[in-house]
């Protein structure tokens, strides 16, 4: 079975006629997607908010509707995918380079569903390094500022450039031993001049959808 299209496509359940849509961003979530076009193709009327321009041009592709927050205040369901699941379905995204506009979007809706590979569970985050996304402008200082808080600062490279998200940051990944007080790291890291945000998700997600160690498909809350 490939685990990320039955738990992509497990989620779109959940998304009702003349809902708006948070469209998150990755390989998992790709197929809620792609299942989302083929729905709105046989008449679901929905409104989606991408999470990333790689979302938004398959979105468009799709011929799934789009709107903005220029227009909409709430989201009814974001959906979208994650690097790491907690037990306490605390979260590390970005490693898709989208996690401002993820973020925003996820605390903009109702319901934040996560779809998610068995590959992603873990006891405790900090396997993955932790994306932060920074501006380029005082890259050196921030770098320095986040290794006081304990952990290690890798700039991102695409093609041999320093990789550019969507809002025209960067994203530094650190390397973290065991991230025990998550909240904490979160808070620090954003206290700083010249980050943006960072992908830890605490709190955040009001439903993982992954496979449990029977491949069957389950719902956690
Ligand atoms: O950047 C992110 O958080 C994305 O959701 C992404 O990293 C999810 O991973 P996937 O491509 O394995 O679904």
């Amino acid at each position: 079975m490939n685990e990320k299209q039955a738990v992509g496509e497990k989620a779109v359940e959940f998304v009702k006629k003349d809902m708006v849509v948070g469209l998150g961003t990755g390989s998992t979530v790709f197929y809620t997607l792609s299942l989302l076009g083929k729905l709105v193709q046989q008449g679901l009327s929905i409104k989606g908010i991408p999470t990333s321009v790689q979302t938004e041009k398959l979105a468009k592709e799709l011929n799934i509707p789009l709107t903005s927050f220029d227009e909409i205040d709430q989201i009814d369901i974001a959906i979208d995918g994650a690097d790491e699941v907690s037990g306490s379905l605390d979260l590390i995204k970005g490693g898709g380079g989208a996690l401002l506009r993820e973020k925003i979007v996820a605390k903009a809706a109702k319901k934040l569903i996560i779809v998610a590979d068995s590959t992603k569970l873990v006891d405790q985050l900090g396997s993955f390094p932790l994306p932060v996304e920074i501006v380029p402008f005082v890259m050196k200082a921030t770098k320095r500022h986040i290794q006081k808080l304990g952990i290690h600062p890798e700039l991102r490279m695409a093609n041999g450039a320093p990789f550019i998200t969507d809002n025209g940051n960067y994203i530094l990944d650190c390397a973290c031993p065991k991230i025990l007080a998550p909240n904490e790291l979160e808070n620090n890291l954003n206290m700083i001049p010249g980050v943006v945000d960072n992908g830890l998700f605490i709190g955040m997600a009001d439903m993982v959808i992954t496979v449990d160690k029977n491949k069957e498909v389950i719902l956690r809350e």
